[in-house]
């Protein structure tokens, strides 16, 4: 193994609430009269992307009959970023359990790390900013972002791109997910891929994962194979 590469949202950590909060401050600065709530955006998450999220988000009822341009979704969307990218400069978000030791042995076994997320670039420097008070190419050497690919999760696009940009053959890699639509991307770029469920995601069909595991933490990595990376 040469690489390890993370899914970000629900992976490194919880941030699906931080996302929550992000959409309905936009929609009611916009005085849209939209509120998702948990089990909205649990059925939401279904659509990966935040602008194709609002875009699914149109044909429901709550939308009201709203109609929007791509480019008005755009527009709200970035505003989303803005309102995610403050969210986390106020603190308070944690890696998920065992992450930050994962990374670390993984670092100190001279194996390389990488991202392959649906989010965007800003985002993925606010929460290593967050959680590891550094940015995010001096925690990560590739990172692969939504915006920089046709097209989204579930389709294997962003993990190819992680790839080409390690340089490395999909065999040489492990892939990290929390949910059914990341699990299909890694397996359709031809990678193992290894599921720790989050909040969110918890009642997904993983069917094709290597191994579940709750959490990263130390003590469930036995049947991952990964305890081999720590010396201590
Ligand atoms: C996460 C997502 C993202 C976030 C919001 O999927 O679907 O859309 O919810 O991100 P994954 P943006 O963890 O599988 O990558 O609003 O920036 O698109
Ligand atoms: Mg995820």
């Amino acid at each position: 193994m040469k690489a390890l590469i993370f899914d970000v949202d629900g992976t490194l950590a919880e941030t699906e609430e931080a996302h929550r909060a992000a959409f309905n401050g936009t929609f009611a600065a916009h005085d849209l009269g939209w509120h998702w709530s948990v089990a909205e955006y649990r059925e939401l998450l279904k659509t990966t992307g935040g602008k194709e999220r609002i875009r699914a988000f149109l044909g429901w009822e709550g939308a009201q009959g709203t109609q929007m341009s791509d480019d008005e979704i755009a527009a709200l969307h970035r505003e989303k970023t803005e309102r995610y990218v403050e969210i986390l400069k106020l603190g308070g978000l944690d890696l998920r359990p065992g992450v930050a030791e994962l990374i670390e042995a993984a670092r100190g076994a001279g194996l390389r790390l990488a991202v392959a997320t649906t989010t965007s670039r800003p985002n993925v420097e606010a929460l290593t900013e967050c959680c590891w008070n550094r940015p995010a190419g001096e925690v990560f050497d590739v990172i692969a972002a939504g915006d920089e690919v046709a097209r989204k999760k579930p389709a294997p696009d962003v993990y190819r791109l992680a790839l080409e940009r390690l340089g490395l053959a999909a065999t040489d890699c492990l892939a990290f997910e929390d949910s059914r639509n990341g699990v299909q991307s890694a397996l359709g770029a031809g990678l193992a891929v290894g599921v720790t469920p989050s909040v969110y995601t918890e009642g997904d069909d993983f069917a094709g994962a290597a191994w579940i595991v709750s959490s990263l933490e130390r003590a469930n990595l036995d049947v991952t194979g990964l305890n081999t990376l720590f010396t201590t």
